[in-house]
């Protein structure tokens, strides 16, 4: 129903949040998707995010490639810079965006597909250099938009709703942003707008690579029983290790009356990440427990969700290439081009 345009004019009582805007103004088009697919759940999630954050939308860039998951920066943040990339390359694209301006909070969007199969490379090499981003995967396990093949995340020995057998083994993208160093990894399920929505929160506002896997359930392709993304199996196999609140420094910081183990990890900017465990002994600080732990549940068919790791002071690019604070863009032909005299200068600095 792309030609279905939503009405502008707002109610003049909705709430605005302390930038001014109401829940509204983060929303985009009408969503084209299948009804009960996993991935408006997600823009949505973003959408409450955003609006709870403060962000105002022209400080965001979202970036995407191609897939059903992919076309859903058109859906939220309507207002927000936007670029749909080819397959696989959102990391790359985003990268040089980046680079170019480092005052926009930059949100990657892409799919099991486009970021396990052709852009694994791009997601690699984005996680491993500490790009500073929130990098979010709609992971259903197909290829929603080609009709439903196998994506490289499909577990082994799970069914097509056809009844074909994958036998190949799966890409972990959790496990591999893990080893390849991102320094904010959680799992999140659309069906758990609780949980999801101050995962996402963490990751816009953590300042290094943060990487967030949300199982996404393909309802017209992958939810099926013997699929191992439909929401029954989730809903039954969900093993949260935490329950995250995310608190900024003007927000009151009240006590919790929760059970469980709390730990709270403050962050570079004031905020505070308050992790409610489910778990006595986990460690969200400690990379190698984390893989650990999610080998171990994963190997008795369960799907560990929420935050996973955390480093409360990551390093990012921008400090590891020493790159310029200002956007490219703001600057003038001399800052730009400072001539020959400098640039014989710097050439005799490399030799
Ligand atoms: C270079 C290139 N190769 C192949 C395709 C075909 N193609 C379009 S979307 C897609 C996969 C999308 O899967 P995923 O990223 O999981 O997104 P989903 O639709 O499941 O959300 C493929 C293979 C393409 N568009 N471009
Ligand atoms: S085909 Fe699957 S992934 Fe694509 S919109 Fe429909 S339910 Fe969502
Ligand atoms: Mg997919």
């Amino acid at each position: 129903m792309t030609w279905i345009a939503k009405p502008e004019l707002h109610h003049p009582a909705l709430k605005k949040n302390r930038v001014g805007y109401t829940r509204r103004d983060y929303e985009g088009k009408v969503s084209t998707l299948c009804a009960g697919c996993g991935h408006d759940s997600i823009s949505a999630a973003i959408i409450q995010a955003c609006w709870e954050l403060d962000i105002e939308p022209h400080r965001v860039a979202k970036l995407s490639g191609i897939g059903c998951s992919s076309k859903t920066p058109d859906y939220f943040l309507g207002a927000s810079h936007g670029f749909n990339t080819v397959h696989g390359r959102m990391p790359s694209v985003l990268t040089g965006a980046s680079l170019a301006n480092r005052e926009l909070l930059y949100l990657g969007v892409s799919g099991d597909g486009d970021s396990a199969s052709i852009g694994l490379g791009q997601f690699a090499h984005a996680m491993r250099r500490g790009v500073r981003m929130a990098y979010i995967v709609e992971n259903n396990g197909v290829y929603g938009l080609t009709k439903g093949q196998f994506s490289a995340t499909a577990d082994q020995g799970s069914r097509s709703k056809k009844g074909a057998i994958n036998r190949d083994s799966p890409v972990d993208l959790v496990g591999m942003a893990l080893q390849l160093g991102a320094t904010y990894v959680a799992r999140g399920f659309s069906g758990d707008k609780e949980q999801l929505v101050p995962l996402i929160k963490g990751a816009l506002e953590h300042g290094g690579a943060a990487f967030v896997d949300v199982i996404s359930p393909c309802v017209a392709f992958n939810n099926h029983a013997g699929s191992t993304k439909s929401y029954d199996y989730v809903r039954e196999h969900n093993e949260a290790v935490s329950r995250i609140d995310f608190i900024t420094p003007r927000d009151e910081i009240r006590a919790t009356a929760e059970p469980g183990r709390v730990v709270e990890v403050p962050l570079h900017d004031g905020t505070l990440l308050r992790l409610r465990s489910l778990h006595p002994d986990y460690d969200p600080t400690d990379r190698r427990a984390a893989l650990h732990h999610m080998q171990e549940h994963e190997a008795k068919g369960e799907v560990v969700t929420g935050l996973l790791f955390v480093d409360p002071q990551p390093v990012d690019l921008h400090s590891s290439l020493g790159t310029c604070a200002r956007p490219l863009n703001t600057l003038d032909a001399p800052q730009l081009c400072p001539g020959p005299q400098a640039l014989g200068e710097l050439n005799a600095r490399l030799r």
